[in-house]
């Protein structure tokens, strides 16, 4: 443990910078960990934080406190303007993150020669909190747009149509917070170019902006989810390459498919159709009855699509169903904008 290379001075010196960066580091990890816990929920990431803590403190000795009152810190107090700065949880995750590697890094290199065990637990520790921040930055993603998905009871889906882009802003203004851009033909270059304008409409009403069936034009426009039919890429493959960041959603039209939507980590699920449809001509509408009976257990967000349009919204709220994926009857009503806030205010009635 001793030095005999370090006179007592500088031993109390390097205990000292130890004693802050121990405390910098466990102060840091608090604070992810109560994000962890509080923001997001997520046990396995507030065990990990703990842990690292708990190790942190069992390696907080006494030499390391009693340095402290020492040598006077004369820069005690000082703050940076970038502090004031940090206004999203995001941002305190990052800076908080980087606290705790720079802490660590502090201390690896201070400990190296009197307390070797420390240095490498440091360095371990700072390893582990690169992938940890990442983790925790992805999930804090998915959650706004979770929050995003639950919060709101009108789901737009695009279908091609002249002056698209005016359209999908009008639907902004209106107050649609979901946007779906859907196509079932054309090229994937105008595609991708398409996606590229809506998903900055979107981000201007801060709107979350999902891509149908194209995990690759998703992928490159840095979309916030993909929604995936029954024939598309199965979920594990799209969570793998979409990564934790992303929100996937399924369409499900019996038992089968939501149970497997379920199993596979989905985070929102289309049922339907409700109605008939010529958007979906092929598929048996399933009726307002066997929609209710399909999600009477379901705890995830759910939207009813298919066929459904201002008027049938009342008798869909009388059985409790209260969130809708609407195409047609948005995108090729005569005033898509009116149409949208007519929706919006029949969803919001109470019954
Ligand atoms: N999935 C089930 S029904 C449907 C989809 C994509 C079509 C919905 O379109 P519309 O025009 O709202 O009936
Ligand atoms: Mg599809």
């Amino acid at each position: 443990m001793q030095n005999p290379h370090l006179s007592n001075t500088e031993d109390l010196r390097i205990f000292q910078i130890v004693d802050a960066n121990l405390d910098r580091a466990r102060e840091g990890l608090r604070v992810l960990e109560d994000w962890a816990r509080f923001g997001l929920g997520k046990e396995n990431c507030v065990e990990r934080i703990k842990n690292f803590r708990q190790i942190l403190g069992k390696n907080h000795l006494q030499i390391y406190k009693q340095s402290r009152n020492y040598i006077e810190d004369r820069c005690k107090g000082l703050t940076h303007k970038e502090q004031f700065k940090r206004k999203t949880p995001e941002q305190v995750i990052s800076s908080n993150s980087s606290r705790v590697q720079e802490a660590l890094r502090v201390i690896e290199e201070f400990s190296k020669y009197h307390n070797n065990e420390l240095s490498k637990i440091a360095s371990e520790i700072r390893y582990e909190i690169y992938t940890l921040e990442i983790e925790l930055l992805n999930l804090s993603k998915q959650n706004n747009s979770m929050k995003i998905l639950n919060e709101n009871d009108l789901y737009v889906i695009t279908d091609p149509k002249e002056n698209l882009l005016n359209t999908i802003e009008d639907i902004l203004i209106a107050g649609v917070k979901i946007i779906q851009y859907r196509f079932k033909t054309g090229t994937d270059k105008d595609h991708l170019e398409e996606a590229i304008k809506i998903k900055k409409i979107c981000k201007k009403y801060n709107s979350l902006f999902i891509i149908n069936d194209a995990v690759d034009i998703a992928l490159a426009v840095d979309a916030d989810g993909i929604h995936l039919g029954q024939n598309d890429l199965d979920m594990k493959t799209a969570r793998r390459l979409l990564g934790h960041s992303k929100i996937i959603g399924i369409s499900a039209n019996n038992e089968i498919d939501i149970s497997n939507a379920l199993k596979e980590g989905c985070d929102y699920i289309g049922i339907g159709p409700v109605f008939e449809t010529s958007t979906k001509k092929n598929k048996k509408p399933l009726g307002i009855e066997k929609i209710k009976t399909l999600t009477k257990d379901l705890n995830l967000p759910w939207f009813a699509i298919g066929g459904i349009r201002k008027e049938n919204i009342p008798s869909l709220k009388e059985l409790g169903i209260n969130k809708v994926a609407i195409i047609s009857g948005v995108l090729h009503s005569e005033d898509p904008k009116e149409e949208a806030i007519m929706i919006l205010k029949e969803l919001s009635h109470e019954n």
